[in-house]
């Protein structure tokens, strides 16, 4: 496979800050050398940079940096169509916010090619807020809202393709503000709490989900938030939340990803090196990167013959 590089370092979604220092904490730790030695070719396009943009501030006053976020969405979602066709690209952030963009683009992608589109959101947070709705303030609570076509996103660019919330998984969820449930308690996203992964595994959900992919040959982006593993084993994230996935579920996760083999892009999101422990989260997150491209103890038979 080839996998192609984007550096995203997105710093505006939040206010604590660090996530600028990501792209280049996961080069330190190795990201290219350990996609070389799984036999896929590699190209580091660098990092980007926000489009400038000109936006009022919204009508709540509490969003943080709006056209920052709208620059970057712009940039990221030229990016994610201009990849796609040459490879598998790995978005390098960055916080959750540049999700807008990446995933926004790899939907146009996937539309261009009749591809149905699939979103794997593998976080402690839901992300589906509004500007509207936003508590705190913070966009990288809202690029779900804003890829499934929830008003109030009005500087944003218009999306050119809309994913299906019926289309969508998050699993690891255990941090759901109120107005999040007001959408997805009667919705279509298919919810794993941290709950259902306590008593039925990581496995039978995933499994299903992938099953629901691979039958309508759909194209599927990964985002990985750092906090969607517990605080122990990634502590490198400006929102820990305690009760996480372990490192073992993680690698279970991506290793089911690899084998499926449906997995078109990738977001490696909020990690915040000026948090880390001497690179710990930010050489784990490289480790999972490499089991979703096929690093194995012992290989096995894949699960379905597709
Ligand atoms: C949080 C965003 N719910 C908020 N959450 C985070 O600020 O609205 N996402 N950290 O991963
Ligand atoms: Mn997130
Ligand atoms: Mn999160
Ligand atoms: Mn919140």
């Amino acid at each position: 496979k080839h996998i192609i590089l984007i550096g995203a370092p997105v710093d505006c979604g939040k206010r604590t800050r660090g996530c600028l220092m990501g792209p280049d904490a996961y080069r330190t730790a190795g990201i290219s050398e350990a996609i070389t030695a799984l036999g896929h070719t590699v190209a580091d396009r660098g990092n980007l940079a926000p489009a400038h943009v000109d936006v009022p501030q919204h009508g709540n006053a509490q969003v943080y940096k709006l056209a920052e976020n709208v620059g970057w969405t712009q940039t990221l979602m030229a990016a994610a169509q201009d990849a796609a066709p040459e490879g598998i690209p790995i978005f390098l952030g960055g916080d959750h916010a540049l999700a807008a963009g990446t995933v926004a683009g790899m939907a146009a992608y996937a539309a261009s090619q009749n591809r149905p589109f699939f979103l794997l959101w593998l976080d402690a947070h839901s992300d589906i807020h509004t500007p509207d709705t936003t508590d705190t303030g913070n966009l990288h609570g809202t690029p779900v809202g804003y890829v499934t076509g929830r008003a109030g996103f009005v500087d944003y660019p218009p999306l050119p393709a809309t994913v299906d919330p019926a289309h969508i998984c998050m699993i690891g969820l255990r941090s759901v503000d109120d107005a999040e449930h007001a959408v997805l308690d009667d919705g279509d996203v298919t919810l794993v709490d941290m709950r259902k992964i306590d008593e039925d595994g990581i496995r039978a959900p995933l499994a299903g989900f992938l099953d629901r992919v691979a039958q309508v040959n759909g194209l599927l982006h990964v985002s990985l938030d750092v906090d969607f593993l517990d605080p122990s084993a990634a502590p490198a994230v400006g929102t820990t939340v305690p009760g996480g996935a372990t490192e073992r579920e993680g690698h279970l996760v991506m290793e089911m990803l690899s084998d499926s083999g449906l997995v078109s892009s990738l977001d490696l999101v909020e990690l915040n090196p000026f948090l880390d422990e001497r690179g710990k989260t930010a050489t784990l997150m490289v480790d999972l990167t490499a089991s979703l491209l096929g690093r194995r103890v012992f290989d096995r038979p894949t699960r379905r013959s597709l």
